[in-house]
């Protein structure tokens, strides 16, 4: 990176060192310390290398203007501050100039600040590039996906009032001048469940309370929807405040929905929780329903009444070319009313990210340069942990061993390069952990794939079973059994539960649920009534319901599609230059100006900062290239002060010998020279300012002499 290569002044002179691997001595404490100090003065941003930590200021600071993206957008990193727009510029100068791929990794728990940091990354790159009127329309289109998304794909939660519930990825494709062509969206794992459910204090999607609050009467009566959200089953007992619809239409109509479009898509939404409002009243059966809410949602959907209320209240069976129809019980009509609610509007979300990446995508097929941006969940362990963490961590596991691989890998190929020995690092190496998950030959998703199509009865219970007979000695693996096994007790661990040691710390996960979760089973009938709609739109979402595409095939679980979705996504990193920025939360009450130690100490650990520090001074700390690295030292010798006139490498040569660092803290690449430990550094910075003070008296003095 080019502002760690020449000695960077700024960053040894501010608050605590503005890169880690200065950090002298090295400790998690001083480590942590160091990101406190900065923290408490402001200072969000440290380096670690070439990757950028970033702590959640919770407050607005005046460092993101058109001043500053000009500064760092002219490239004088060496009197800069640490910033995210210095990565930012690194990855799109490189992207445009040395035609290398760029991927850009955000990782943090919830409310650290990554959607803030992929959108400042996105905002420089459209602020640098070029401003032709047909450029300008891509890049409105780009950065007005993110309210879009955000709307349906964001809740307030306990962690973060804008909390992203889905993952999501975004190539952004550039044209050789390095302009903007477009861009195309990946999405992960939508949270769901939080459709038809939320804890206290959350709430639902954005998207709800924005249409009630912001629809104007007639479309509020069209969409047959209450303005009180305490009328509506699967809204909370608030009516929060929240940004009208207008900026929302406003960015659809950018990205280039027709207004058709718009309203298809209010009317699915207005149908997802027109299906909260619909009560099952029946004693036994679910046969009593709500009659108007019923006519409603069919009336929206353009769909016979009997059709639905058919499939919600009982279920059909084809054995033998005989139809059996059971009558469901009101607990299982329920339990398909919201399976519904939740297809639907997952199915909606991804209608949504299909669309706007019609606009978005590029279509010309010459070669064009790249640079993804991710933004994903970061590593979570709660109280009660379910199978949405075991999926979250499991691909937070996959983010950090690309991470080290890739650090690694980086290091290795400089000192090449560079023509400079390499003695490989020895850190932990969490693919053991990967495989346990994932693994192919009976990883536990594999096992609990087998258990989700096994026929007869399974249960959380047996699923537990087959994985206590599968890696009952595992050495990250833990339960009940496993631990009675090794003669341990621990009451801490329930029996209905299973630990796995993840790279960031133990997680205990409840297997309840696990089965039913993975399988996301929606009742047929569900599927096939939706596909009787008149509503294109609605209808064209359940394509599994016509009735002559459904086969007695099991459609892939919700663990096998998102095993393949994030090894996809591994293979596109794999192949770009990694840019890291990780995201830091100083506190638990969004506030600004607290930093707890204990909660930013487990951050540490869990982003594995300390190894990132040792990775990266493994072999030298401190590189810098001859030229800048003369120019700023070259006054502490006679031989290159006040003149040299050889090669800038052998004047650093010859300026290092004439001050007595020990060779072995030394070495002469072919473009660099590199320093071992930052102790060396930090001497020669020392040598250097007294030296500047010695001039500075000469040249008073001789001022003095001169009045
Ligand atoms: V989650 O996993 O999606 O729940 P994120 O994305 O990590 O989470 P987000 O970017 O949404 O967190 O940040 C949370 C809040 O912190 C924002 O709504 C801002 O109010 C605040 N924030 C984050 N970064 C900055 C910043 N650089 N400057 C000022 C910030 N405020
Ligand atoms: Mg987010």
């Amino acid at each position: 990176p080019r502002w760690l290569e020449g000695a960077n002044p700024s960053v040894l002179a501010t608050v605590g060192v503005g890169d880690l691997v200065l950090l002298d001595p090295l400790s998690e404490e001083s480590l942590l310390s160091n990101l406190r100090e900065r923290f408490l003065h402001k200072e969000i941003y440290t380096y670690i290398g070439n990757v950028v930590i970033s702590v959640n200021p919770y407050r607005q600071l005046p460092i993101y203007s058109a001043e500053m993206v000009e500064q760092y957008c002219n490239g004088n990193f060496y009197a800069m501050k640490p910033h995210i727009y210095a990565i930012a510029e690194d990855a799109y100068s490189s992207l445009r100039d040395r035609n290398r791929d760029q991927c850009i990794l955000i990782t943090g728990e919830s409310g650290a600040g990554k959607t803030e940091a992929s959108k400042l990354v996105m905002s420089y790159v459209a602020a640098v590039c070029s401003k032709g009127a047909d450029v300008t329309k891509v890049k409105e289109q780009l950065l007005q996906s993110n309210p879009v998304l955000e709307a349906f794909g964001n809740a307030k939660t306990i962690r973060n009032n804008n909390s992203s519930r889905f993952g999501k990825y975004m190539d952004v494709e550039f044209d050789f001048k390095g302009e903007p062509l477009g861009g195309l969206i990946s999405n992960y794992l939508l949270e769901k469940s939080r459709v038809v459910w939320h804890v206290k204090n959350e709430r639902n999607f954005h998207i709800f309370y924005q249409l009630l609050a912001g629809a104007s009467d007639p479309l509020l009566k069209r969409l047959k929807l209450q303005r009180d959200c305490r009328h509506h089953g699967y809204l909370g007992d608030e009516n929060p405040r929240l940004p009208g619809m207008d900026d929302l239409l406003d960015a659809m109509r950018i990205i280039g929905f027709s207004e058709a479009e718009v309203m298809q898509l209010l009317e699915v939404t207005a149908v997802v929780l027109k299906l909260g409002d619909l009560q099952l009243s029946g004693q036994f059966q679910a046969s009593g329903m709500d009659a108007c809410v019923l006519r409603d949602i069919c009336e929206l959907i353009g769909l016979q009444e009997s059709i639905l209320e058919q499939a919600l209240c009982s279920r059909t069976v084809e054995a033998k070319q005989e139809k059996v129809v059971t009558a469901l019980s009101v607990a299982q009509g329920y339990f398909g009313r919201d399976a519904l609610a939740k297809n639907i509007y997952s199915r909606l979300f991804d209608w949504l990210v299909t669309r706007i990446n019609e606009s978005i995508q590029v279509t010309a097929g010459e070669r064009r340069k790249v640079m993804g941006v991710l933004d994903i969940y970061g590593f979570e362990i709660f109280q009660d942990n379910s199978f949405e963490q075991f999926i979250i961590n499991y691909c937070n596991e996959k983010l950090q061993q690309i991470f080290i691989l890739m650090t690694l890998k980086e290091e290795q190929e400089e000192y090449f390069r560079e023509g400079i020995k390499w003695t490989p690092v020895t850190f932990f190496d969490n693919s053991i952990i990967c495989d346990l998950i994932e693994s192919g030959k009976g990883g536990i998703l594999v096992l609990l794939d087998e258990e989700c199509l096994r026929p007869g009865t399974v249960s959380a219970a047996t699923f537990l079973a087959k994985l206590d007979q599968a890696f009952g000695s595992h050495e990250h693996y833990e339960s009940r059994k496993s631990q009675s096994d090794r003669h341990i007790t621990d009451t801490s661990l329930p029996s209905t539960c299973f630990r796995v040691h993840h790279y960031a710390g133990k997680v205990t996960y409840n297997a309840t649920g696990f089965i039913e979760k993975n399988t996301d089973r929606l009742y047929r009938g569900l599927a096939q009534a939706m596909w009787q709609a008149k509503h294109t739109l609605l209808r064209s979402l359940f394509p599994d319901g016509d009735p002559k595409k459904a086969s007695l095939k099991m459609p892939p679980t919700a663990g096998f599609q998102f095993k393949a979705s994030i090894n996809t996504l591994m293979k596109n990193l794999y192949s770009k230059n990694p840019n890291y920025i990780r995201c830091i939360k100083p506190n638990e009450n969004q506030a600004p100006g607290q930093f707890t130690d204990e909660l930013v100490r487990s951050q540490v650990r869990y982003l594995g900062l300390l190894e990132n520090v040792r990775v990266r001074r493994a072999g030298y700390a401190y590189r810098q290239p001859y030229q800048p690295c003369l120019e700023r030292y070259r006054l502490l010798s006679t031989h290159t002060w006040p003149r040299w006139t050889g090669t800038a490498r052998d004047g650093v040569q010859a300026l290092l010998s004439d001050l007595d660092i020990p060779p072995e803290e030394l070495a002469y690449g072919h473009t660099k020279v590199f320093i071992r430990t930052p102790q060396t550094l930090f001497n020669l910075e020392e040598r250097r300012r007294r030296r500047v003070e010695e001039l500075a008296t000469v040249i008073q003095k001789t001022y003095r002499g001169w009045r």
